[in-house]
């Protein structure tokens, strides 16, 4: 096997180490409901992702959804958030929700109606390593928005159909899952996502600019860790500013930030560096003349 299992206490989400290549895959673990999500399958899957996005040996993350459904077959994504844990201010922990069973009733009513979606959002956008989407099957709602969000969406070519019904169930991913779409897709076909409804196959996403690539389902994974071994055996260093880089037109002073943090990093690895801390702390004033004003 390729997979190493990593040790975590998950009910909702599986976590694997490629044994040869510096790839984890997280994958939703709930096939019965295509994969949907309640609270706690999101507040696992933010702490796989920071786990990830903390291992220095881990370049590239693959984000997918096991399949197929034991009911009937079908193959997902993610179809967004639980509608049958959806109560009347959000999304609600409920008895099998087992990772929360311990929560004191004060922590139960702070966390309702938080479904910590768009913090997984942020994390998938601002961690220095490409989170590639493989979708195996249905990709909605929340699910949608989140491959959008990925660096890279690969697509099975048989069970793929990307939908996005937030407006039919009166919700709305006001801010990655529809503006970042639209300069994906460009504005008429964004807003036609959202404002028809209408499911697109897995070709019809690659040629709208949504998806990168659609293969046979058979070679969804294998192809999937070819792109992580391409990807890790690139210069760390390069792929993460080239990710700041295509982010930082769309994040406004965040994306500055984030890149300029990276520029600092980079900065206080220099001599150039050194002299300026190294004369704060001998008290002295610093002699910057060996570093050149470059052109
Ligand atoms: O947009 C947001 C947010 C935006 C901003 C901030 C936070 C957000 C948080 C969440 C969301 C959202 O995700 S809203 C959108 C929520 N999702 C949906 O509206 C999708 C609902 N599901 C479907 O439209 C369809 O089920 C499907 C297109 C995904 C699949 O259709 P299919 O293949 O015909 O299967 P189906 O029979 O419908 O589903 C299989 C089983 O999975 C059903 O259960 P069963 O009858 O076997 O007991 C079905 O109820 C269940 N299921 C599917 N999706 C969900 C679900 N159960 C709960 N929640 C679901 N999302």
């Amino acid at each position: 096997d390729r997979w190493e299992a990593i040790d975590h206490d998950f009910d909702d989400v599986t976590y694997h180490r490629a044994r040869e290549t510096g790839a984890v895959r997280i994958a939703f673990d709930r096939p019965a409901v295509r994969n949907a999500f309640r609270p706690g399958t999101v507040d696992e899957l933010y702490r796989a992702l920071d786990h990830a996005r903390k291992q220095t040996d881990v370049g590239c993350v693959l984000l997918t959804g096991n399949g197929p459904s034991p009911k009937d077959g079908g193959w997902a994504f993610c179809s967004g958030g639980d509608q049958s844990v959806r109560g009347g201010s959000g999304y609600e922990y409920r008895g099998d929700d087992e990772a929360d069973a311990d929560d004191s009733d004060d922590v139960r009513e702070a966390k309702a109606g938080r479904l910590h979606i768009l913090e997984v959002q942020r994390l998938i956008r601002f961690m220095p390593k490409p989170v590639v989407a493989v979708v195996p099957g249905w990709a909605v709602g929340g699910g949608h928005s989140l491959h959008v969000i990925c660096d890279m969406t690969l697509a099975s070519e048989e069970h793929a159909k990307f939908l996005q019904t937030d407006p039919d169930v009166a919700s709305f991913d006001a801010g990655f899952g529809s503006a970042y779409l639209a300069r994906q897709v460009g504005q008429k076909k964004a807003r036609e996502v959202f404002f028809l409804g209408k499911t697109y196959s897995a070709e019809e996403a690659v040629e709208m600019g949504m998806a990168n690539e659609a293969v046979a389902h058979e070679e969804l994974e294998e192809t999937a860790l070819e792109w992580a071994e391409a990807i890790t055996s690139k210069s760390p260093t390069a792929i993460r500013m080239l990710k700041f880089g295509f982010n930082a037109v769309d994040d406004g002073m965040v994306g500055q930030q984030v890149f300029a943090g990276e520029a600092t990093r980079l900065g206080y690895m220099t001599d150039e560096a050194q002299e300026g801390r190294d004369a704060f702390l001998e008290k002295r004033d610093p002699d910057f003349d060996d570093y050149p004003w470059h052109y």
